[in-house]
């Protein structure tokens, strides 16, 4: 049986303003758009009581509690949390799957301790870290640890045992079963279907009729039975931006500009991500439609916007542009979970003749730091 925690941090935006603030503590505070069309992103609990919620219009935020604190969103002080946040969970296990900026699944079945002390001790950590508390669940799968996660928020830990299941289901809308979206909700509902016990009266046929060739998926998760592993890794190969300018230019400064630009939407997308990047490459499409692109693989993985500019300055200095630029790109590839120089690259090749290793130490040396990409200069 696998030992799967689920952790979620509690109201996390609003939590992190009344934590900066802790003259807000206590008091509803909404986060989110503060503009004519902006939506919330978050509230405090003390906010969920006017029956506030994410997503809801600002101005029915502002109708539902008119003396409400409302605050704009402040995107890197939350990133900057969450890594802390984050940092603590990797202590504990790299079988980490982060599936936003406060959440994530831990797999510790191979830890020797109890997973409901290793769920206490993270929440201890948080709280000592970031003055932030976050709610946890342990079972043995994803689906009913989100659930127990979820079961006494805020500040909440709780179990899901198999003895429990499917009892301690019965009474949830059917809206809480991973797999079933709001459309099937309604859908449900107008069927007659409200609950996860309503749903259990189903056969798996008549569940697949309902949910096509997820049925058979959904029949086994309300009896707790789910298999989905711990994905430590998303496929994410490269994370790039580019774009075609108003007017075809020569000017090397306004060029670096859209790649400072675009090193800065790329960094943040790779802390999102908790990743790393090795390989820094520069695309342009000139006038003639022509495209030329350069790489430049690194020695080490960085992340920061500084750093990323620097590599894409660079490459775009070293490329004698002719003609005016009609298009101008930036991307990073080559991506890591681990800041740590893994071997990966090479390994195999290093594995089979270990001189290479040196060869590579070498190029990196005349090049400052440097080599060029696939290890072409090999
Ligand atoms: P959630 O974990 O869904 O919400 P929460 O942490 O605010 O509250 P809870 O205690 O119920 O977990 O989302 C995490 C953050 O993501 C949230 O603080 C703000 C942001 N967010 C949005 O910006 N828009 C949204 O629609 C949602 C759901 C979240
Ligand atoms: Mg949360």
């Amino acid at each position: 049986m696998r030992k799967i925690i689920h952790v979620d941090m509690d109201a996390f935006f609003a939590s992190v303003e009344q934590h900066d603030n802790p003259k807000l503590k206590g008091k509803p505070v909404i986060v989110g758009g503060l503009s004519g069309r902006g939506v919330v992103s978050t509230c405090s609990y003390e906010a969920r009581k006017y029956g506030i919620h994410s997503a809801m219009p600002m101005y029915m935020a502002k109708t539902l509690c008119p003396h409400g604190v409302f605050l704009p969103v402040r995107f890197e002080r939350y990133r900057e949390v969450s890594k802390k946040v984050f940092d603590i969970l990797y202590e504990i296990t790299n079988i980490v799957e982060p599936l936003s900026i406060d959440e994530a699944y831990l797999d510790v079945t191979d830890i020797d301790k109890n997973p409901e002390d290793i769920a206490k001790e993270i929440k201890e950590k948080v709280y000592m870290t970031t003055g932030l508390t976050v709610s946890a669940g342990v079972s043995y799968n994803k689906f009913l640890a989100k659930i127990a996660s979820d079961w006494n928020k805020p500040d909440g830990l709780m179990v899901i045992s198999e003895d429990m299941v499917p009892d301690i289901l019965r009474p949830l809308s059917v809206s809480k079963v991973y797999g079933i979206g709001e459309k099937s909700s309604e859908r449900l509902k107008k069927i007659g279907i409200e609950k996860v016990d309503d749903l259990l009266k189903l056969s798996e046929e008549e569940l697949t009729n309902i949910f096509g060739k997820y049925g058979k998926e959904i029949y086994d998760r309300i009896r707790g039975i789910d298999l989905r592993p711990v994905e430590t890794y998303r496929e994410t190969k490269s994370i790039g931006k580019e774009t075609t300018l108003k007017k075809d230019t020569d000017d090397i400064d306004l060029l670096s500009k859209y790649l400072k630009r675009f090193s800065k939407i790329i960094s943040s997308e790779l802390k999102e991500e908790r990743l790393y990047c090795r390989t820094v490459t520069v695309k342009i499409k000139t006038s003639h439609f022509t495209v030329h692109t350069k790489s430049r693989t690194l020695n080490e993985y960085i992340d920061s916007p500084e750093d990323i500019y620097n590599v894409a300055t660079a490459i775009l200095k070293e490329s004698k542009i002719s003609q005016p630029v009609r298009l101008i790109g930036l991307s990073v590839s080559n991506l890591s979970r681990n800041k740590i120089k893994q071997l990966s690259l090479f390994d195999s090749e290093i594995r089979k003749n270990i001189k290479i290793d040196k060869i590579v130490y070498e190029v990196n040396k005349k090049l400052g730091g440097y080599f060029v990409k696939k290890g072409s200069d090999i």
